[in-house]
Parts: structure tokens; sequence; C-alpha cells
């Protein structure tokens, strides 16, 4: 069994958050340290702890994640100019939090890539 992360807590609402969508699939909320205007991430509820333990059967799942991504970057305002998904996996990813996450930025010029 994958060990929990504060994001099965925020899923969960059992700690503050501002909570920007939730169904039966997946999550969405504020980044804690916003790394452009709107940094939102999504997640699933189901606890998936990296990119590279993602199944056949989590499909309908990681599609939400995205039609979840494109409602909320027009809620935000930002779909007519663009924003970057993003999913980091394992270390050289950069990936802190093991629980599969799409981080949504926009807001601003992002440049050729984030770091
Ligand atoms: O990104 C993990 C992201 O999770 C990072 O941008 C901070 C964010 N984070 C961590 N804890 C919280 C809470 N409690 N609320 C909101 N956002 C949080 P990674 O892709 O794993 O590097």
């Amino acid at each position: 069994m994958a060990e929990e992360t504060i994001f099965s807590k925020i899923i969960r609402q059992e700690i503050p958050t501002e909570l920007l969508f939730q169904d039966d699939l997946v999550t969405a909320f504020r980044d804690i340290s916003p790394r452009a205007p709107s940094h939102i991430l999504i997640v699933p509820n189901k606890l998936i702890p990296t990119v590279n333990d993602v199944t056949e059967d989590d499909e309908l799942t990681l599609g939400r994640m995205i039609t979840v991504a494109k409602k909320l970057a027009k809620e935000e305002g930002i779909d007519e100019n663009g924003y970057r998904l993003i999913m980091n996996c394992n270390k050289h990813g950069g990936q802190e939090v093991y629980h599969i996450h799409m981080h949504l930025l926009g807001g601003q010029a992002l440049g050729p890539m984030l770091a």
C-alpha cells in the first residue's frame, strides 16, 4: 500500500484549502506556493504515487484531470492567452508529493520551459 500524502487529507477536506473543484474522480485546489498568477493542482481522488503507477484502469481519471484543467483555465480567464499543464515524475522530474497531480499554470507568459 502506498503511503498517503497531504493531498489525501485535502481530498477528504480534513485540512483547509481553497477547493476549486471536486467530483467522484478528481479534486482541484490552489497550489500553496504559486509559481504563476494562476497555479492550480488537479489530483485524482485515488492515491496513485507516480505516473509510473498509472494503469489502463486509470485512463478515465487521467482524462478527467485534463477536462477539469480546461474548465478551470476558462474560469481563471487564462484559456485565451494560454497555460501549461505539467506532471512531474520522481526525483529527476522534481516530484515532491507522491500522489500524482497536474499543475495548471498561467496568467503570464511562462517562457520556453519552467525549471
Ligand atoms: O509539486 C508539489 C506541489 O504541491 C508544490 O507546488 C507545492 C504543492 N503543495 C504542497 N503541499 C500543499 C498544500 N497543503 N496545499 C496546496 N499545495 C501544496 P511537485 O510536482 O510534487 O513538485
